[in-house]
């Protein structure tokens, strides 16, 4: 069994979406940077696009295009960080508005949620969305968004997004928001799965570099492009045409870096689930993972997060592997280049309430790595030896 298979194009859209060098005086191949914050207009109101760099900058137009095209959606957005986007989702809710989110989100979202969108007057049921029947029972006549991401972070749960989005449409006008960071374009289109938005930490897998925080949406709906790009300028969260410039340059190898990651780290996760001192891997691309099938079903492959219970699961013994890795660095954050490992009991997830974080399963024994572009080799030997520490700890 393997994973849906890719369709020819991805690179050459990657490449060349939005890139077309006809747009500049200059006919630069590379998108200048446009750092002005303003645009000369030809008589009062009447400008060539462009007014003022937040609501609208040529640099985060050629990114916005080539994001767009990459899930092949009508339109692409993006907001100085992925809890920006996740931001400007939620501020098209009301007060007295509902959300079903999925339990097991990224902590930053989980604390966004309960800590400000509570005070907003937004509330939230938070259900497994690997269960459908949980996801119906939660709607309310006030639900205006469910927001799910798959796989999660940091259990690595298989959502259907067709089934979910069919769910909803069918239900009422409730909005479908999947959070496609850990996927990327590459290897997940939701909108071709019946949702309604796609939103990315573009920090992650599609900038790849560890040099930028960003986030994106992407979407077919006019109405909800034009309520979202409304929204990036009002409420004012927009990255700078620096990092655009960066992120826009990224996209270009995201095939190839996708590619190599999901290699390299299906060899890391087979090598951990035949490890004594593990005690379970939770890797989509593991015939092992209990939505495994799924994954294969509406997915093009996997890439390079994922997690794994270490024997015991005491804290001693997590801190003692994570301490000992020498190319795996101990950080927050995932799909850069290099490799890194964390804790998420006591770093990304730290912020989820501790009684969730059982219930879910985030225990001190919970570790999630992301593989890099690394000599897989190497970092199958660092994880060995940090293993066999961490026993004698
Ligand atoms: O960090 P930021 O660009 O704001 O993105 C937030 C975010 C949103 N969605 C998912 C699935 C994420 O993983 C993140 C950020 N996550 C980490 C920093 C982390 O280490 O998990």
């Amino acid at each position: 069994m393997s994973f849906k298979s890719q369709p020819k194009g991805f690179a050459t859209k990657s490449i060349h979406a939005g890139q077309d060098p006809e747009q500049w005086k200059s006919a630069a191949v590379i998108p200048p940077i446009s750092l002005s914050t303003t645009f000369k207009q030809d008589a009062p109101g009447e400008h060539r696009g462009f007014e003022y760099s937040r609501s609208g900058n040529p640099t985060r137009n050629v990114l916005e295009q080539c994001l767009a095209a990459l899930d092949n959606a009508k339109y692409g957005l993006t907001f100085s960080s992925g809890l920006g986007a996740t931001t400007a989702v939620l501020t098209m809710l009301s007060s007295g508005d509902h959300i079903i989110m999925g339990d097991d989100v990224y902590g930053g979202t989980n604390r966004l949620i309960r800590q400000v969108a509570a005070r907003l007057g937004i509330s939230a049921t938070f259900v497994d969305p690997t269960k459908l029947e949980n996801i119906k029972a939660a709607f309310k006549p006030e639900t205006k968004l469910v927001w799910i991401e798959s796989p999660t972070n940091p259990l690595l749960k298989v959502a259907d997004i067709a089934a979910i989005s069919k769910l909803c449409h069918d239900h009422g006008k409730i909005i479908v928001a999947v959070d496609n960071t850990f996927l990327t374009s590459y290897f997940q289109r939701p909108l071709e799965l019946g949702a309604d938005l796609v939103c990315y930490s573009l920090t992650k897998y599609m900038n790849g570099h560890t040099d930028v925080v960003m986030g994106g949406i992407t979407m077919n709906c006019e109405d909800l492009y034009n309520r979202l790009k409304f929204l990036q300028n009002a409420v004012g969260i927009v990255p700078s045409p620096f990092d655009c410039y960066q992120v826009n340059r990224s996209l270009k190898t995201l095939a190839l870096r996708m590619e190599q990651h999901q290699k390299n780290a299906i060899q890391v996760a087979k090598f951990l689930e035949s490890h004594d001192f593990v005690e379970k891997v939770l890797h989509p691309g593991l015939p092992s993972h209990p939505q495994h099938k799924l994954a294969l079903k509406q997915t093009y492959g996997y890439s390079g997060v994922f997690s794994f219970y270490i024997k015991g699961g005491t804290l001693k013994q997590s801190s003692a592997f994570l301490k000992a890795l020498q190319l795996f660095t101990l950080a927050e954050s995932l799909g850069g280049y290099e490799s890194l490992a964390e804790l998420p009991s006591v770093m990304t997830h730290a912020s989820v309430p501790a009684e969730d974080r059982k219930t879910l399963g985030i225990t001190d024994g919970l570790i999630r790595l992301s593989v890099g572009l690394e000599d897989a080799e190497d970092l199958i030997n660092d994880i060995s030896r940090a293993l066999d520490i961490a026993a004698k700890a």
